[in-house]
């Protein structure tokens, strides 16, 4: 369900910006529904599919890592960030959530990207499902939204566009060499 305070605004056109979607494989069932939902609302709102670079990580404590990689080569208006944890899985619940979500804080201030944190922490697998489902609700349809407002809003106040790269992602010049 929606919460209440979470007011959605006007989506701006997607068109024209590049984005990377930063998936953790943890929880994948959850986590490839988030991955959906980002995919769906990006191309709802616009984005070309070419504009947009999908980038798996094993879990959601190295979101902020792959995140700031990503931030780091200039080739993305925005980044989104999509992860599932949950408590009953695990002691380390508050660390791995924690550290998820200052990390993703402190890349995308320090890099002067935005990125957007569609992790879901909660108590049991019915209430992620509940949150990755196919309507709006998706946390992760909601986190593209977010990356979407704050990539038009970051061009208003001239950040420049990102470089963009006809290769897909982790396929650099000479990187197999
Ligand atoms: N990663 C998650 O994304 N969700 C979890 O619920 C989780 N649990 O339960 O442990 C989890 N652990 C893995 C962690 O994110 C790292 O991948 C691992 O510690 C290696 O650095």
């Amino acid at each position: 369900m929606r919460h209440p305070d979470a007011t959605p605004a006007p989506l701006p056109s997607a068109a024209g910006f590049r984005f990377a979607i930063v998936v953790s494989r943890f929880n994948e069932r959850i986590t490839s529904a988030l991955r959906d939902g980002a995919l769906a609302s990006l191309r709802e709102a616009g984005a070309a599919d070419a504009d947009v670079d999908v980038i798996d990580v094993p879990g959601a404590f190295e979101l902020p890592q792959a995140a700031r990689c990503a931030a780091e080569t200039s080739r993305f208006d925005a980044v989104i960030c999509l992860g599932c944890v949950i408590r009953g899985e695990t002691p380390h619940f508050e660390y791995i959530s924690s550290a998820a979500a200052h990390g993703v804080m402190d890349a995308a201030g320090e890099t002067g990207v935005p990125m957007a944190f569609g992790v879901l922490t909660t108590d049991t697998e019915a209430q992620a499902q509940e949150r990755a489902g196919a309507g709006a609700d998706n946390k992760g349809r909601e986190a593209a939204a977010a990356a979407i407002e704050m990539a038009a809003l970051f061009r208003r106040m001239g950040r420049p566009p990102a470089k963009g790269n006809a290769r897909p992602f982790g396929f650099a010049a000479g990187a197999d060499q």
